[in-house]
């Protein structure tokens, strides 16, 4: 086993034991997607599933990893140990962008109970969407309270981390993109707090009022009418939606940091009561299988005869001597075969 540890179950004992050169190490086998995983993961599962899993995104210069850094602070203060996954689907090899995040978070360094990382993939096996799954899976084992996952950007990649969270923070900034951007991007769909950071700045009241109105259009506020009429089924089977809670903050000062920390509470509870956490967790794990199932397949259908074969289809198709769809069937057919 890698790191001078004598077997996986020595490494994921030291991990759960808090050893940070553990967690590491254990993080970068999935950077690298290791075949030690397998065994890895296997001895993770038993010790995961108690982190409170927290996601912050919105666009580069908003105030993500000083927020971050803000936040660590207060669930420090709170006595709470802290992950944290910096996370840039747009640049797999770690750009510097995620170095100045690690220079923002400086001053929990020293801190034994704060871990810092800063997450790169190799790129295959569908890369940081993949990997992100999995390094949280190791600081939930070594047993971390809160991880905070900070990635960039609204893209594809970016709404699939979020959707690893139990609560997204999306922040946005004054003069960044008003509400009506905002809506177009998405990010209501995905955003359970908004924060407009850099409070501080002219037009922040705007923006706020925006996004305020905005999410109560949206939004269902309040509890739904019963509507089940006396001996009828029960209707509450069905989830209130949960209206994104819109807060204001200077994460360079720290002010609306514990607005932003109730909000998060807030919606915890609001999820624990009715089910939704249970719930996401759930579908997060069909998509981390998913995931899995389909980097698997791609790596065996390279496989199948050396690759040769889906040339050979491929050549075929655009030929015109063949369908993709009779190609997709003969693919898959020699990829069982060859198990
Ligand atoms: N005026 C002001 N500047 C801030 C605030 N929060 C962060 N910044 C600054 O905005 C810049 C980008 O912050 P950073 O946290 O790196 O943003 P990220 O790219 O979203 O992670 C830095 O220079 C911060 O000091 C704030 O509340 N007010
Ligand atoms: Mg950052």
């Amino acid at each position: 086993v890698p790191g001078g540890f004598a077997t996986p179950a020595d490494l994921v004992a030291a991990a759960a034991d808090r050893q940070p050169r553990a967690v590491g190490r254990l993080i970068s086998l999935v950077e690298a997607a290791s075949p030690w995983l397998r065994d890895v993961a296997r001895l993770l599962a038993p010790l995961t599933g108690r982190a409170e899993v927290i996601g912050i995104t919105g666009a580069p210069g908003v105030g993500k990893s000083t927020s971050t850094s803000a936040l660590i602070g207060a669930y420090r203060a709170a006595g709470r140990r802290v992950g944290v996954l910096a996370v840039d689907p747009s640049s797999p090899f770690t750009g510097g962008a995620l170095l100045g995040d690690r220079i923002r978070m400086t001053e929990h360094a020293a801190d034994p109970d704060v871990y810092i990382r800063s997450l790169a993939s190799r790129g295959h096996l569908g890369g940081l969407s993949w990997a992100t799954p999995q390094a949280l899976r190791v600081l939930d084992a070594a047993g971390f309270d809160v991880v905070l996952i900070e990635t960039v950007g609204v893209g594809q990649a970016e709404v699939e981390i979020a959707s690893l969270a139990d609560t997204t923070l999306v922040l946005l900034a004054p003069g960044m993109g008003d509400g009506v951007q905002a809506a177009k991007a998405g990010i209501l769909e995905i955003a359970d707090v908004l924060v407009v950071n850099k409070a501080d700045r002219p037009g922040a009241d705007d923006t706020y009022r925006d996004l305020a109105t905005m999410v109560r259009r949206v939004g269902g506020d309040g509890p739904r009418p019963r509507r089940a009429a006396a001996g009828g089924p029960d209707l509450d089977e069905e989830p209130d939606r949960w209206t994104p809670r819109v807060v204001r903050t200077v994460a360079a000062e720290r002010t609306g940091v514990g607005d932003v920390v109730a909000a998060i509470a807030a919606h915890r509870l609001w999820q624990r009561a009715n089910g939704e956490l249970e719930r996401r967790r759930v579908r997060r794990a069909a998509d981390e299988i998913e995931r899995i199932a389909v980097a698997a397949l791609r790596e065996r259908m390279g496989d199948v005869r050396g690759g040769r074969l889906l040339d050979a289809l491929a050549a075929a198709v655009a030929a015109g001597r063949t369908d993709p769809w009779t190609a997709a069937d003969d693919l898959l057919g020699a990829m069982t075969q060859t198990q």
